[in-house]
């Protein structure tokens, strides 16, 4: 599975429930970058289907409650979209969020790993779909600064202000390499200086990161990445902090790693940055799945004002957790933060996608971690799962759900919702002071959980 782009959202219930007046002429940045039709609500954009295979964006514009009834369904094919529908291109996999042209309304980058070109097959291409009144409607391609046959430009994605000069800048993977453009990026496909990131020759970029670490007001970047030789595979986040003029090489550290003859896969996973603590610093939480034979983990390292500091893990025979951790459980197979009990501590939504469940393989899971001032841990941590009392669906086999979790305050209250997908249909369990709760789940959510943009 690719990792979806990842956005901090610094998101306040109140500020949810303001419209901003229509941003027609202000041309002040976006307040969401994943508000394409600027009325103030965030937007939903999940991966969709086209005719000829080669894919989709489903967008469902947001409402004061939670994500409205229309899906609009962009491809290739669609007017005003470069290039073509093609099979296996693989358009709308990898999505990201940012107001980039600084219009006011957000815009959507959108990869196509598969896509082929001048430079051979899957070179990739990333098309930035542009926000209106009306919502997203035609894109541009960004230039491929590093074209070849199968570096799948655009394997993920990432948004931020990374130089702190008010303009959205946009970071993308090609070829295991890192390349940052600056904004504004344009409707011609102009953009500010690019900045090449590649840390050595034996270091893969497969994810990217972005939130605000060092407390410095510009976003940072933490690119995850493959480390494998001949004997072991790992998996590593490195650190790069923004800067006014220039990109900095931060520290290392090792997520996991397995010696012994490796698996070339993916190996480091999904990830965030969210305030856990409530030191005013954001701290990296990024979930390896792959992690002792597939058991999973969760490492959390914390921010400070000279970038990541101290770091903790935390797996299920962490204290306070629930089940157990065993091989191919998939413990973090996706992550995310919010606030689910308004205590202003951000939290965290773990999925344990292959969790088995009273003799039920891969029926799957979600932990709730709370932040408090000690930091994140399994301390209070609740559990939810098909068979828990309240929760909506019967335990299956190979449900897996929460594969895919999202934590994000959509009804307003000031307390983040959990959704969760499953194969047996996705749902909503509403934040309460008290945490997450059963009453009020709901099965009818209007959008695909993985339209919910980190
Ligand atoms: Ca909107
Ligand atoms: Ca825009
Ligand atoms: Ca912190
Ligand atoms: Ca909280």
């Amino acid at each position: 599975m690719r990792k979806r782009s990842l956005l901090l959202a610094a998101v306040t219930a109140s500020a949810l429930l303001t419209p901003l007046a229509a941003a027609t002429a202000s041309a002040a940045p976006a307040k969401y970058g994943d508000d394409f039709n600027g009325d103030g609500y965030r937007d939903y954009a999940a991966t969709s289907w086209s005719a000829k295979g080669g894919g989709g964006v489903g967008v469902v514009y947001g409402t004061p409650t939670g994500p409205g009834t229309t899906e609009r369904r962009i491809t290739q094919a669609s007017p005003g979209v470069p290039g073509a529908d093609e099979a296996d291109d693989m358009f709308g996999e990898v999505r990201a969020a940012a107001d980039l042209d600084g219009d006011g309304y957000g815009d959507l980058a959108v990869s196509a790993t598969g896509e082929n070109g001048s430079a051979g097959a899957d070179q990739g291409s990333v098309t930035i779909l542009w926000g209106s009144a009306t919502g997203l409607s035609t894109g541009t391609t960004l230039p491929n600064k590093a074209p070849g046959s199968h570096n799948g430009m655009g394997e993920d994605l990432a948004t931020g202000d990374f130089n702190g000069d008010g303009k959205q800048d946009l970071a993308l993977v090609n070829r295991g390499v890192t390349y940052v453009y600056r904004g504004p990026i344009t409707r011609s496909g102009k953009t500010g200086t690019v900045t090449k990131l590649d840390k050595t020759s034996a270091f893969d970029a497969t994810a990217l990161i972005s939130g605000k670490v060092n407390g410095d007001g510009r976003t940072d970047l933490v690119i995850i990445g493959n480390v494998i030789t001949s004997s072991s595979a790992a998996s590593d986040a490195w650190f790069i902090k923004g800067g006014s003029s220039s990109l900095t090489s931060g520290r290392t550290l090792r997520l996991e790693s397995q010696s012994g003859e490796g698996e070339f896969i993916e190996r480091g996973g999904d990830g965030v940055i969210a305030d856990f603590d409530k030191d005013g610093y954001g701290d990296i939480a990024v979930g390896t799945s792959v992690h002792s034979k597939h058991k999973g983990r969760v490492t959390v390292w914390y921010g400070s004002s000279s970038g990541p500091a101290d770091d903790t893990r935390i797996t299920q025979s962490s204290s306070g957790m629930a089940g157990t951790p065993e091989n191919y459980d998939q413990f973090g197979s996706s992550v995310s933060a919010g606030d689910v009990n308004g205590d202003g501590y951000q939290d965290l939504a773990v999925g344990v996608r292959d969790e088995a469940i009273d003799g039920k393989d891969n029926a799957g899971g979600v932990h709730i971690l709370k932040g408090r001032a000690s930091g994140l841990s399994g301390s209070g941590s609740q559990w939810f799962a098909r068979n828990t009392a309240g929760v909506p669906g019967a335990l299956n086999a190979h449900d897996r759900f929460g594969g895919l979790v999202r934590l994000r305050d959509t009804d307003g209250d000031g307390k983040a919702d959990l959704y969760a997908n499953g194969g047996y249909g996705s749902l909503r369990l509403r934040g309460s002071a008290t945490g997450i709760v059963t009453s009020g789940a709901s099965e009818n959510l209007g959008v695909d959980v993985d339209g919910l943009l980190q």
